[in-house]
């Protein structure tokens, strides 16, 4: 490959050729920055809300810890480093889930609601690792068992337990509420396409397009880490108000 040289001991070039290593070098800032503003208006909020925020700022932390990590590990072998890619997402994503319980207390949610999402979760992203590594040649049936994972937490969000959780609380939460689901709807479907784009399958005609599965994934990691931090932060900042 052209794209890359390794100077041993040097750090490896990112050419500006090379939009994937680019894509990681911007979520580095990204997440760096969000974790910055998080954390920096821990402060202004009163301990009912501090948690929530503190949680959203963890997770874009955790997140800029991994980009560092994977840009450079991109830069120097032009590689997409699928192993620290799912470690990042087995913090973050039960920390997301963990947003929900969080909001939803003060309408009295369990910490059994939170358990189920956790372990949903993590069905998700073991099935969908082994899809894309250990198993490639069977990865549309571990996408599917995934997939169905990620249908149960919608429907959860949607119009089970939390969602009636929701409802009960009303106002800023159920609000806030509404947004986060739509997140997990849309935004988190773009995961399962990079899946798509990254391994083969009955859908390989996707390969075509163009697209990049790191490029997909950095896009999706923004928008949901710090699209979805934004929205607790706010519904933080919106319940101090009344
Ligand atoms: C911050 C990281 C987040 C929100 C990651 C979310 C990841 C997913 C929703 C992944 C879902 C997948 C499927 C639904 C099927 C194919 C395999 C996965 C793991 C890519």
């Amino acid at each position: 490959m052209t794209n890359f040289m390794i100077i041993p001991g040097l750090i490896a070039k990112l050419l500006p050729t090379d939009y994937v290593g680019f894509t990681f070098f911007v979520g580095c800032m990204a997440m760096m920055a969000a974790s910055a503003f998080f954390f920096l208006s821990l402060n202004q909020f009163d301990k009912k809300w501090r948690t929530s925020v503190l949680v959203s700022g963890l997770i874009t932390f955790i997140a800029a810890v991994h980009y560092f990590y994977m840009r450079d590990y991109w830069t120097t072998f032009q590689e997409s480093p699928t192993f620290f890619r799912y470690v990042d997402w087995t913090l973050t994503v039960p920390l997301m889930c963990v947003e929900f319980y969080l909001i939803l207390k003060v309408a009295g949610a369990k910490q059994s609601l939170m358990w189920k999402m956790i372990l949903l979760s993590l069905v998700m992203l073991i099935t969908g690792y082994v899809g894309e590594t250990i198993d490639r040649p069977n990865a549309w049936i571990w996408g599917l068992i995934s997939g169905l994972a990620y249908f149960v937490i919608v429907y959860e969000i949607w119009l089970g337990q939390a969602s009636k959780l929701a409802q009960a609380a009303g106002g800023n939460v159920l609000a806030a509420h509404k947004i986060l689901c739509w997140f997990v709807l849309v935004g988190w479907s773009i995961y399962p396409l990079g899946y798509m784009l990254g391994t083969d399958g009955w859908y390989s005609g996707i390969h075509g397009l163009g697209l990049n599965i790191d490029v997909a994934y950095n896009l999706a990691d923004a928008i949901n880490k710090i699209g979805f931090g934004l929205v607790v932060y706010n519904l933080a900042l919106q319940s101090q108000k009344d």
